[in-house]
């Protein structure tokens, strides 16, 4: 068995997809993370970054007892690797699909998360970091565009993590489905897989307030994500 210690957001998701998608059974403990859940010392010994997700295989192929992963690409190759399957196993393939699986990580999520935290939780305009981390998630998704149009998946012919990744989940709106047309063409594709649609209902195990869409936080609130209280999480 394994536990996901899951949010409900893309980098969360992402895993609950991935675990549908290869059949492996889970047990999910939902997490608010506006009320600091994460910052406890028990994650910290699962995930040393105090962010959600994280797993706990209870049963590794290589045994020894129980295994945290921490860090969403991370957990997709570990997955990937435990049932051989999400991964080409052809070596150019594999590697094409693990660059892409590194772009996300390394590009769309901290782009996207600084987007989202100076569009929707800083305490006053910054007109200058907007404008940058928006351009910049436009740009990414201009690549994302590209490679589209260039092959089926990510990683060539074939379905991967790199996909379930890259995959937009909520936030590609049907409006830019002109202007984007190959990524439109495999965003509704994914959307239509049956684990992935069970993977995104994960997020009904998980209680509604925990659900992030707030622009305004209290005190507290902005503390465990932003202030005091996050960076006391990791004192040394
Ligand atoms: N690079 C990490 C990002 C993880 C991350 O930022 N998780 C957010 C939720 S989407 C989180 O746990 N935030 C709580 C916090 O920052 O305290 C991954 O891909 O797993």
């Amino acid at each position: 068995m394994i536990d996901l210690h899951f949010t409900p957001t893309p980098n969360a998701q992402r895993v609950s997809i991935a675990l549908e998608e290869l059949e492996l059974p889970y047990n999910l403990i939902a997490y608010d993370i506006f009320e600091g859940h994460q910052h406890t010392a028990e994650f910290g010994r699962i995930n040393p970054n105090h962010k959600l997700p994280a797993i706990v295989d209870h049963d590794p192929p290589f045994g020894g007892g129980p295994h945290a992963v921490f860090e969403s690409a991370a957990i997709l190759q570990y997955l990937a690797e435990k049932t051989g399957r999400l991964l080409p196993a052809d070596p150019r393939a594999r590697s094409v699909a693990i660059q892409w699986l590194t772009w996300q990580v390394a590009n769309v999520g901290p782009m996207g998360g600084q987007a989202a935290h100076f569009t929707r939780y800083a305490p006053e305009p910054v007109p200058y970091a907007i404008e940058r981390y928006t351009k910049e998630l436009a740009r990414l998704l201009t690549i994302l565009e590209r490679r589209l149009g260039e092959a089926r998946y990510l990683a060539g012919d074939e379905y991967s993590i790199a996909d379930i990744a890259a995959w937009p989940g909520r936030w590609m709106p049907a409006e830019q489905a002109e202007q984007y047309p190959n990524t439109w063409r495999w965003f509704s594709e994914i959307a239509e897989r049956p684990a992935v649609k069970r993977g995104r209902e994960a997020d009904m195990a998980v209680p509604a307030k925990y659900m992030q869409r707030k622009a305004t936080l209290s005190a507290d609130q902005w503390s465990n994500l932003f202030g005091e209280t996050m960076l006391n999480a990791v004192k040394l």
